[in-house]
């Protein structure tokens, strides 16, 4: 049965043109004019853009002693409701578990995906057996290494640690991804706010300072570099963190980053309003921030040195948050975005003027598939390219809530944010999911995307080279040291 997409105007990251869609087996077969098939979808008011990709998601993961609440089931049933038809996720294993063990352990959560999804793998801990499982991830399509510099005593990697696995990446062709805090400076805020008698969620803000964010992204730029591989800053929340991206960047080094839709729009005074449940509920690493590192993460979309938007989707119950009810560091960190990133985004970014419709499509999808080396196969209207598209009616408007939201949580911390710019159709792989309110999400259907390796060597910034032979220094008087 093939489907067409008639009267619809194709937004792409870098074209906009009027065309149908002609979809058959999955795949984009045809793009053209007058085009004709089994099933006729109407576009007309519309556009058609390939499917939001998140590269950021949590689903069903076991963190600070609970389980983020979305599974792979809701988790991308909301995206689907939302118009994102593609999820990356973390395997993260627990220290000391073998890497495999942790794919396998994904693998079966997984199962449920209504939407194609891949993973990331978090190098949670170091030795030898880490260094080589790292090469049989990569043979099994994930080329990306998540290391947090954040959660010490738990997922927190050191910096010789993190020195080795870049190397290790750099290697085998893969991309390092940082969590960017310092997580020594974070643990010893926390306990001075605790001692001093700071237990509330706001005091999660203040543990996390924009400059704990703004030196781990600097150290982990160095070390990169050093290690002669590319970065992946996610969630990029404050002018610091940006301004060290750029400046790598202009220097030459390939680095990425990547704001979430949560830190573009909501900010610091939702965890001053003295409402417990309200803050906690918005208890995230890194914290939400004021207006200027906003401007500044708006900025870096518009001008490329920031390239993506994601969600860090991390759903938790008010029950869950209210583990933490007298300490903060308790509360499980985490927000959920996936049904709304897209329409959120729009309304802000293009309905305002900040960012094209090209650009909206290049930070939700196809900066996301190129970066990740998944492109064409998705972000992309092309013939051949997955039929992963959205028909998004920019007149279509609705108030975000709890109430009618895909999410299982009891809460969206956007409640009450209108939106004007909706799907219409979401197809993922060219299955129909969602038309306008009613999803018809189909768990089992997504299916894993395995991602090739890259070139990635890469040195902009030092200068220093590795010594891997012993050396001669000569000295005035006192015997040659080294060989
Ligand atoms: N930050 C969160 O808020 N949740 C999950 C992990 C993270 O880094
Ligand atoms: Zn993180
Ligand atoms: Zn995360
Ligand atoms: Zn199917």
């Amino acid at each position: 049965m093939s489907k067409v997409i008639k009267n619809g105007t194709i937004v792409t990251a870098d074209r906009t043109y009027k065309a149908d869609v002609l979809i058959e087996g999955g795949v984009i077969a045809r793009i053209g004019q007058n085009l004709s098939g089994d099933e006729s979808f109407d576009a007309t008011g519309c556009y058609v853009m390939p499917g939001g990709i998140d590269p950021h998601t949590h689903l069903e993961m076991p963190f600070m002693g609970t389980y983020s609440a979305d599974d792979f089931e809701s988790g991308t049933r909301a995206a689907l409701a939302g118009g994102t038809t593609m999820v990356v996720d973390f395997c993260l294993p627990n220290p000391g578990q073998s890497l495999l063990d942790a794919i396998k352990m994904w693998d079966n959560k997984s199962v449920k995906a209504a939407t194609d999804y891949t993973f990331h793998m978090a190098v949670t801990w170091w030795g030898e057996q880490v260094f080589n499982e790292m090469a049989e991830v990569v043979d099994r399509g994930i080329n990306t290494f998540k290391h947090f510099m954040a959660y010490k005593g738990s997922l927190m990697v050191d910096d010789d640690e993190m020195f080795s696995s870049f190397q290790r990446c750099s290697d085998l062709g893969a991309l390092p991804l940082v969590h960017a805090e310092n997580g020594d400076v974070v643990a010893a805020l926390s306990q001075k706010l605790l001692a001093a008698g700071n237990n509330g969620p706001e005091a999660h803000a203040y543990s996390r300072p924009a400059e704990v964010e703004g030196e781990a992204t600097n150290r982990a730029i160095m070390i990169a570099d050093m290690a002669n591989s590319p970065l992946y800053v996610v969630h990029v929340s404050c002018e610091q963190s940006h301004e060290a991206i750029r400046r790598a960047r202009q220097k030459g080094m390939r680095v990425f980053g990547e704001p979430l839709i949560q830190h573009l729009v909501l900010d610091e005074t939702e965890y001053m309003n003295g409402d417990w449940d309200h803050a906690a509920r918005r208890v995230m690493s890194p914290p939400f921030r004021n207006k200027q590192h906003q401007d500044s993460l708006w900025a870096g979309l518009q001008a490329g040195s920031l390239q993506v938007v994601a969600t860090d989707h991390c759903a938790f119950t008010t029950e869950q948050k209210r583990t933490g009810l007298n300490d903060f560091t308790k509360i499980p960190n985490g927000t959920g975005g996936l049904e709304d990133r897209l329409p959120v985004l729009w309304t802000r970014g293009v309905a305002t003027g900040r960012l094209t419709m090209n650009e909206f499509v290049a930070v939700t999808s196809t900066n996301i598939a190129k970066i990740l080396n998944m492109y064409p196969k998705k972000g992309a209207i092309l013939e051949g390219s997955d039929a992963d598209i959205i028909v998004w009616d920019p007149k279509r408007s609705k108030t975000i809530s709890a109430g009618s939201q895909q999410s299982v949580i009891d809460y969206n911390v956007f409640e009450g944010v209108e939106v004007t710019g909706l799907p219409r159709f979401v197809f993922t792989r060219g299955e129909l999911a969602i038309t306008e309110d009613t999803v018809d999400a189909k768990p089992g259907h997504g299916e894993f995307v395995a991602r090739q390796p890259f070139a990635a060597v890469n040195r902009a910034l030092s200068t220093w080279k590795e010594i891997t032979a012993p050396r001669k220094v000569e000295r005035a008087g006192i015997p040659v040291s080294g060989v």
